[in-house]
């Protein structure tokens, strides 16, 4: 490619595919270029899944692709390509070298790491570097900074009513339509027997998607999970599909739904659009709208539709403020000083805890678990065996295709773990057997039994819940929303207390934990 004269070079991440972005919008196809890189720098930094790699390396090829058919020229540096640096800062440099434009164009990136290396390039390159704002969110940082100014506690329903408001949705006049903002009571039905789940849309890889896979498979051969049943969409028009599929398939009991879970069925009625929103493939607006139009036209009941809404600008948004407002310290948190090692159970889904084995088998075999599995089972075990945060966070940022740090760090600092010692949420999620077995199937079929509290066969949850209170009742006892249970464990009897803290460490202490640091 010729030197851009007096153009821009505009760079795209892997997670910025948006013909919207803010670094995109005013392209002047005669006279700027894009640049796109696969490098190691970012498929290494933590040994993502496969799928996770397969889904981002495709989806960015397609993008430019589509760029391209557009007229616009577009630098693309290919993770095999002899010339590859290996990093992003290396192929800007390089780009900048050859193309002298006139100055790059940057759209922030969503993690503090890349926005460190933003400011780097800024001292670094000899030509004027624009960074401009990440727009692709309902509340920007600075949106966020002045709703959390001032407030003593942050809590996710205000925020989210604050959200209700600016985008009008789900609004009737200033009032939540349906005269409240959250139909969760509604929306806690574990799947009936026999029950018949849709067979949900997945997409078959194309000839592109195949070539990535054999690089992957070549080059990441040991890196976790399995390319078998890889299923995501690559494109835009792809994640439109998707996201048709699911508001006329499985909106309508998203709600009912939401917290079930089912052995070998990841998918029931969630959206499975998660990827796409977070590569830029799908904007939360549109998905919003989408989910508010199946309301109005009568197809959806207002719980599920609710529900729905509320994930994406309450959560969505609300742990990404949470991010920025809270980085860089927010990854070193750990308020109750955990520092158990990861049990291998989590890369090799070989344990008889069938709750465990399913949806770490979920996580392999589709670089997805929907929210409760990550957080009821997945999560909530490692809280109760005190498995140290970083151990945890960095095997949520590489097995989920969805997995960027703005989001998985506050969901797992702050949400599963309560490292953040109550930022984010109000208490911790620790939960014994019984709320697992109440919302799915898994305990019927599980060597270990539910309803025993103490013992070998004793459902481990069971044990290892009342131990993480002992353990921690220095930091939590005080805690109000943990009121009635530290009341019963108060009511207990030593001997009671002492038989399920010899069963967790006994249990504990017979857990491989092999991997990692
Ligand atoms: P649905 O159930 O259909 O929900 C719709 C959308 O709402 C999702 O696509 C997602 O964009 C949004 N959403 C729902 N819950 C959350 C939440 N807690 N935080 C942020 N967005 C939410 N989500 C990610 O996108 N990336 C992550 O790395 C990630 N890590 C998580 C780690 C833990 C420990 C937990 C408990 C949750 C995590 N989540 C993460 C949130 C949630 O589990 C996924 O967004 C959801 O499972 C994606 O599947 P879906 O598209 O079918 O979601
Ligand atoms: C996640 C990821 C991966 C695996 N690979 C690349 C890549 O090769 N090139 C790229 O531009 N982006 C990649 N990404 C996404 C980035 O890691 C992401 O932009 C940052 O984490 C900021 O959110
Ligand atoms: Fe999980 Fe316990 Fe149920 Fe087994 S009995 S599936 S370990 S909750």
């Amino acid at each position: 490619m010729e030197e851009l004269q007096g153009g821009a070079l505009r760079l795209v991440l892997g997670d910025q595919l948006t013909r919207g972005l803010a670094s995109l919008k005013d392209i002047d196809p005669a006279r700027d270029a894009v640049l796109m890189a696969e490098v190691m720098e970012e498929a290494a930094y933590v040994p993502h899944h496969k799928q996770k790699l397969v889904f981002l390396f495709s989806a960015m090829r397609h993008f430019a692709t589509e760029l391209r058919e557009e007229g616009i020229s577009v630098v693309y540096v290919a993770l095999d390509d002899a010339q590859n640096t290996g990093s992003l800062g290396g192929e800007l440099k390089r780009a900048v070298e050859r193309l002298k434009p006139a100055r790059v164009m940057l759209t922030e990136p969503g993690e503090w790491r890349v926005l460190e290396m933003f400011h780097d390039w800024r001292e670094e390159l000899d030509c004027p570097v624009i960074i401009r704002e990440d727009d692709r969110f309902v509340c920007s940082r600075a949106g966020f900074e002045d709703w959390a100014r001032d407030r003593r506690s942050y809590r996710m329903e205000f925020f989210y009513r604050e959200m209700r408001r600016a985008t009008g949705l789900l609004m009737d006049g200033d009032q939540p339509e349906g005269g409240r903002w959250n139909f969760d009571a509604e929306n806690r039905k574990k799947l009936p027997k026999d029950h018949r789940l849709p067979d949900r849309m997945r997409f078959a890889p194309d000839a592109e998607t195949k070539r990535v896979m054999e690089l992957v498979e070549a080059r990441f051969p040991d890196n976790f999970g399995t390319l078998d049943e890889f299923g995501w969409a690559v494109t835009r028009n792809g994640a439109l599909e998707a996201l048709r599929e699911f508001v006329a398939e499985a909106l309508e009991n998203f709600g009912d739904y939401q917290d079930a879970m089912t052995a070998g069925g990841p998918f029931l009625y969630h959206g499975l659009i998660s990827p796409y929103l977070n590569a830029g493939l799908l904007t939360p607006r549109e998905v919003c709208d989408a989910a508010a139009e199946a309301y109005a036209q009568g197809t959806a009941p207002l719980n599920a539709v609710e529900g729905f809404v509320r994930q994406i600008i309450g959560w969505r948004e609300y742990v990404r403020g949470i991010y920025w407002l809270k980085m860089p310290d927010y990854r070193e948190t750990n308020f109750l000083g955990a520092d158990a090692k990861l049990p291998d159970l989590y890369w090799t889904a070989e344990t008889d805890m069938n709750c465990m084995a399913n949806c770490v088998g979920d996580t392999r075999d589709h670089a997805y678990a929907h929210h409760i599995q990550r957080l009821m089972v997945l999560g909530n075990f490692a809280l109760l065996a005190g498995v140290a945060p970083r151990e945890v966070q960095d095997w949520y940022l590489l097995v989920y295709a969805d997995a960027y740090e703005w989001v998985e760090l506050p969901n797992v600092h702050g949400m599963v773990l309560f490292a953040d010692g109550g930022v984010l949420g109000s208490k911790p999620y620790a939960a014994s057997g019984a709320y697992i077995d109440r919302m799915s199937d898994y305990c019927g079929d599980c060597a270990y039994d539910v309803k025993r509290k103490t013992g070998e066969k004793a459902c481990p949850f069971n044990y290892l819940y009342w131990d993480f209170l002992a353990r921690n009742e220095k930091k939590l006892s005080g805690n109000q929303r943990l009121a009635m249970p530290y009341r019963t464990l108060a009511k207990m009897k030593p001997e009671r207390v002492a038989e399920i803290r010899r069963d967790a460490k006994r249990f504990l202490e017979a857990l491989p934990a092999t991997y990692g640091g």
